[in-house]
């Protein structure tokens, strides 16, 4: 029964860490709240009584979830939400209670974020706008979906985002949304700029200097947008930012396999394949800041961190 209920609860920390992997479960907010509800699945199920072993192997299991996806902060912040208060409690019952209780809490808080980010970023398209979304981010989706139910006529050019193609979901997701929606290749976005009013993308991590980490590509759009005059609002939850990065750390990009960009056979053997897939926006080409906490300009992001994480932001690993 002992053996039986192990393999369950770690069945749940492996079936999560592939589905992030093989990009069942994508984007920044849902691999957080995947993250942080798996902890749950694992606290919950936990066969054992004594409370160092729980420590120890919820540690074994966070660091297992954490390595599923290197550059979302998202994910680190969900699991390690999840596991506030476990290092002081004082029996396995309370330290378990705590992780189920702070997943849960978590998810719940990512849910609300996303949905007040929707009624905030809506206010800033206007009637007539003509926008640009890149990749899939279900918090700009969400923002654009609020502005054409609340009646605005817009327009969004979306992004293919090669080489995973999200943008195919995005005009998916904008179309049911009732969006007037057009895909276009990543090398239109310069071209294209010129129509644009607005660019709103989501994010992986916000750096304590007001950088966005997210989809490759993300950078060319904000500097095409830059040139063009088009307005950088970049969408994101307060877990997106990484107080880790005020302390010197650098965000991992991920690189992926080569298969995701050629075929097998389709180029010489002794040709290299360079495959990552979030690049760096630095602040200066981006107007804003769109979180669940109100609007910010990059600038202010430090002084958000430091309150938020408070005397936290000293003990980070
Ligand atoms: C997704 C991506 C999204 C952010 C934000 O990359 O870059 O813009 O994760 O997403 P991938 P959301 O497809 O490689 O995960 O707003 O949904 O959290």
């Amino acid at each position: 029964m002992v053996r039986f209920r192990l393999q369950v609860v770690n069945d749940i920390i492996r079936t999560t860490v592939s589905d992030i992997k093989d990009m069942r479960i994508r984007g920044a907010g849902r691999i957080a709240r995947a993250g942080a509800t798996a902890l749950v699945g694992f606290a919950d199920g936990y066969a054992g009584r004594d409370l160092e072993q729980f420590r120890k192997d919820l540690r074994v299991a966070a660091g297992t979830i954490l390595s599923s996806r290197p550059t979302a902060v998202s994910l680190w912040n969900g699991v390690h939400y999840s596991m506030r208060g476990v290092d002081s409690a004082e029996t396995f019952e309370a330290a378990r209670d705590l992780v189920v209780d702070n997943g849960k809490e978590f998810c719940v808080n990512s849910e609300q974020a996303v949905a007040k980010i929707a009624k905030i970023g809506a206010k800033r398209i206007k009637d007539g706008d003509v926008l640009m979304t890149h990749c899939n981010s279900s918090v700009a989706i969400g923002v654009i979906a609020e502005a054409v139910r609340q009646g605005k006529d817009i327009k969004v050019f979306a992004t293919e985002s090669r080489p995973w193609r999200q943008g195919i979901l995005t005009v998916n997701d904008l179309s049911k949304a009732g969006v007037d929606t057009t895909l276009i290749i990543d090398s239109a976005v310069r071209s294209v700029m010129s129509r644009v009013d607005r660019v709103f993308v989501g994010a992986d991590t916000i750096t304590s200097s007001g950088s966005l980490i997210n989809k490759i590509g993300t950078s060319q759009v904000a500097m095409a947008a830059s040139e063009a005059r088009a307005e950088v609002n970049v969408c994101s939850e307060t877990y997106k930012f990484s107080p880790k990065t005020m302390f010197g750390d650098v965000v991992t990009i991920e690189e992926r396999d080569i298969s995701e960009v050629v075929k097998p056979g389709e180029i010489p053997e002794d040709v290299a394949v360079f495959n990552p897939v979030f690049d760096t926006t630095p602040a200066k080409y981006i107007d804003n800041i769109i979180t669940e906490i109100g609007i910010m300009a990059p600038g202010a992001v430090y002084g958000v961190m430091a309150k938020m994480f408070g005397e936290s932001i000293f003990d980070l690993e």
